[in-house]
């Protein structure tokens, strides 16, 4: 071999060896990203906050940081959205679509998609626990909620990760701090609930989501092994029993409003 030959063989490798770093530090990446999403308010709410979702594997930690809430009450929270390559993002005031001052849940669903992940304090995290009011958390007398929880999810939300958004609900129309049908009237998904107990508060959307979401298209027709988890379908299912599961749970809430203990509602803050 010539020097010169030699040398090109030296300089030809370096890139290959630029490469297999650049390799190994995105992979380290890859295998533990993090994206940060900015809760913006809904419904007037003042709410605003900041959220933090990172992938160990298929443990995904959650942690968000809220203020603006109803000072006492519980917040239901959910990952919205699909992960089967649908782009749902959040809402606006325009998707008031019966005009009445308030963006509800199903005026808002259309944008923010299905319940993916309930973001419960312990127990259930499917979409079943919805509304579960009971395992929420419960903002401070200042209305703050700080939030953190890891959950073992199924693959599909790890691979569509950035398509998925964090909502909390509940607002406080009348400012009375709590929940009550006086503040907004009653709820379209239950009319003996209070609208203000399950209207959007806040909304956020994964950084960078629109980039991320774009190759998603190979997913949808992609099914082979390993591809099990969470199916538009069981998604769908388990909304109904939300919508059920939640009659029962609000109920709670409603109750508690309804014994004019509002300070027996206003327990403790949560975390
Ligand atoms: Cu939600």
């Amino acid at each position: 071999m010539s020097k010169r030959t030699g040398r090109l063989a030296v300089l030809a490798a370096l890139p290959a060896a630029l490469l297999t770093t650049c390799a190994a530090s995105t992979a380290f990446a890859a295998e533990n990203p993090a994206f940060q999403i900015d809760l913006e308010q809904l419904n007037d709410s003042g709410s605003r906050g900041t959220a933090m979702l990172s992938l160990r594997g298929r443990e995904l930690t959650v942690w968000i940081k809220s203020e603006g809430m109803v000072p006492g009450q519980p917040s239901a929270q959910h990952l919205h959205g699909s992960t089967d390559g649908h782009d749902f993002h959040c809402p606006d005031a325009s998707d008031d679509a019966d005009g009445d001052g308030i963006l509800n849940n199903t005026e808002a669903t259309k944008d923010y998609g299905d319940i993916n992940i309930s973001l419960t304090t312990e127990g259930d995290t499917d979409a079943g626990s919805g509304l579960a009011v009971d395992r929420m958390p419960v903002a401070d007398k200042e209305g703050k909620i700080t939030y953190k929880r890891t959950i073992t999810v199924s693959q599909d939300v790890v691979d569509n990760i950035k398509d998925l958004h964090i909502v909390q609900h509940g607002i406080d129309r009348n400012d009375n701090d709590k929940y009550d049908v006086e503040g907004a009237g009653k709820s379209e998904l239950d009319p003996k609930l209070p609208q203000e107990a399950t209207a959007p508060t806040n909304c956020g959307v994964v950084k960078g989501a629109a980039v991320g979401s774009i190759p998603v298209g190979g997913i949808e027709t992609g099914s082979g092994p390993g591809a099990a988890g969470l199916s538009p379908g069981s998604v769908a299912g388990g909304a109904v029993v939300a919508t059920v599961t939640a009659a029962g749970a609000l109920v709670v809430v409603r109750r508690r409003a309804a014994s004019g203990s509002a300070a027996a509602a206003r327990t403790e803050g949560a975390a």
